[in-house]
């Protein structure tokens, strides 16, 4: 493919995040630069008509994308859950992620998102042996960026499921991560999920419906420098092959 440009948006209520501005809206893509002002557009109203608020600070940036420096990465496998309360949920999450990370960890995890007082623009990275906070900015957390996907949808989905979707699969591919939780700051949408061992596992009931806060963990089980697992999830450009 030739011709890619990345776009990335950001909105905030308040001012802009680094002035202390309240996060609301982030979305990003890799396209083709004919495409590049309808995508302007479309992630400005996403800014603009969010269901936690209206943006007064919109970032919008723009940068080319040179054909040897995308990573291709097929898409993880999917498994969908059922579970009739936010309990239930979080029961299955933890099991799930004990696979490949430590009680201690998941415990600390589901603490640290519970305690959020706002949303973060970034995730929490987790040390998936200690439990112990990994990243440096604690209000920002680390952002995973430069990032769609390519080719025909496998299924139909929803726009968070889709970059929710793409999103882990870059994650997965992070040399020294070896999980990922999540549930959604959007107030109306529960749905969260857990990623690990190369499968989304998608979980109904997450948070209860009306929650603003939410959020993502990332364990890392590697002794590799964070420096260099950070800039792999903010700076590589990854295109994800359904
Ligand atoms: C988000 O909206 O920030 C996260 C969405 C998680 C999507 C879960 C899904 O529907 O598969
Ligand atoms: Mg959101």
């Amino acid at each position: 493919m030739m011709g890619l440009y990345s776009i990335r948006m950001r909105g905030a209520e308040g001012g802009p995040h680094e002035e202390g501005g309240r996060h609301i809206s982030g979305a990003e893509r890799i396209v083709e630069e004919s495409d590049l002002e309808s995508i302007a557009a479309s992630l400005i109203h996403r800014a603009l008509q969010h269901s936690k608020g209206k943006s007064d600070f919109i970032n919008i940036c723009i940068d080319a994308v040179h054909d040897e420096d995308i990573m291709y990465v097929d898409c993880i496998a999917i498994e969908e859950h059922k579970s009739e309360s936010v309990q239930e949920s979080h029961e299955l999450a933890k099991d799930l992620l004990q696979s490949v990370v430590n009680y201690k960890a998941v415990e600390q995890a589901f603490t640290e998102l519970g305690q959020l007082s706002g949303n973060m623009r970034g995730a929490i990275l987790l040390d998936a042996n200690t439990g112990v906070r990994l990243d440096q900015d604690h209000m920002r957390g680390v952002r995973v960026s430069h990032m769609d996907a390519c080719g025909t949808e496998i299924r139909p989905m929803n726009v968070h499921m889709r970059e929710a979707l793409v999103l882990a699969t870059k994650v997965q591919s992070c040399s020294g991560i070896v999980g990922e939780l999540c549930w959604s700051d959007d107030p109306d949408y529960t749905v969260g999920y857990v990623a690990c061992n190369g499968v989304y596992h998608r979980i109904p009931n997450m948070k209860d419906m009306g929650t603003p806060i939410g959020g993502r963990v990332f364990f890392v089980d590697i002794n590799r420098p964070i420096r260099e697992i950070v800039d792999y999830l903010e700076n590589t450009t990854v295109l994800v092959r359904w």
